[in-house]
């Protein structure tokens, strides 16, 4: 079963103005499906074939020989987390159990957004910035490139693509304004909540 691109789970222009319908028309549907059609190309015939999303970046991460697959498969599984991630209306309120997590292991949730948009203006380059279950407690980490969470043995609950695509259209330089607006203006809490309810 080759791997597919999820559909947005919302219209092109329902995250407007925080993120345009041209910035989703070429980041979802172009990008996004670019990773999913040379990942399907390059596990085509290997031992790979038929495997999940997951087993393929744990066995391609850190194999030089394999860097092109996990390069795709890592973005694949990346963007798949992202685009739920978000929503029309979204950064409100916060689910009470996943605001008294954040509150606990960052002090506030105004700290929690500082750092996780640090993160995201900290990485050197292309990457993603993340809040991730590690160890029972909340953390925020980055990664270069499609690396991510899962190949660390920590469970993402949210993760933002930094990686120019993602906000030049819309936010030319300004990554740090770019981050302020995902946390504030288009975060999914609630389906964040559900993460960490899994991540148990
Ligand atoms: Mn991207």
């Amino acid at each position: 079963m080759a791997f597919e691109l999820p559909p947005l789970p919302y219209a092109h222009d329902a995250l407007g103005p925080y993120m345009s319908r041209e910035t989703l028309e070429f980041h979802h549907d172009k990008h996004h499906l670019a990773y999913v059609t040379a990942l399907n190309n390059l596990v085509k015939d290997t031992p790979l074939a038929g495997k999940s999303l997951e087993e393929v970046c744990k066995a391609s991460f850190g194999d030089a020989s394999k860097q092109a697959i996990f390069n795709n498969a890592g973005q694949h599984w990346n963007h798949a987390l992202f685009w739920p991630a978000m929503k029309p209306n979204g950064g409100g309120a916060i689910p009470s159990e996943l605001e008294s997590r954040l509150k606990s292991d960052f002090g506030s949730v105004d700290a929690f957004k500082e750092q996780f948009v640090q993160a995201g203006v900290g990485q050197f380059g292309s990457g993603w910035c993340w809040l991730v279950v590690d160890g029972g407690k909340l953390k925020v980490t980055k990664t270069p490139n499609g690396e991510n969470p899962l190949v660390h043995g920590q469970h993402a609950i949210l993760g933002c693509d930094v990686w120019e695509h993602s906000y030049y259209i819309d936010y030319r330089n300004r990554r740090a304004d770019y981050l302020k607006a995902f946390v504030d203006n288009l975060v999914n809490w609630e389906f964040v909540a559900q993460k960490l309810a899994e991540a148990k």
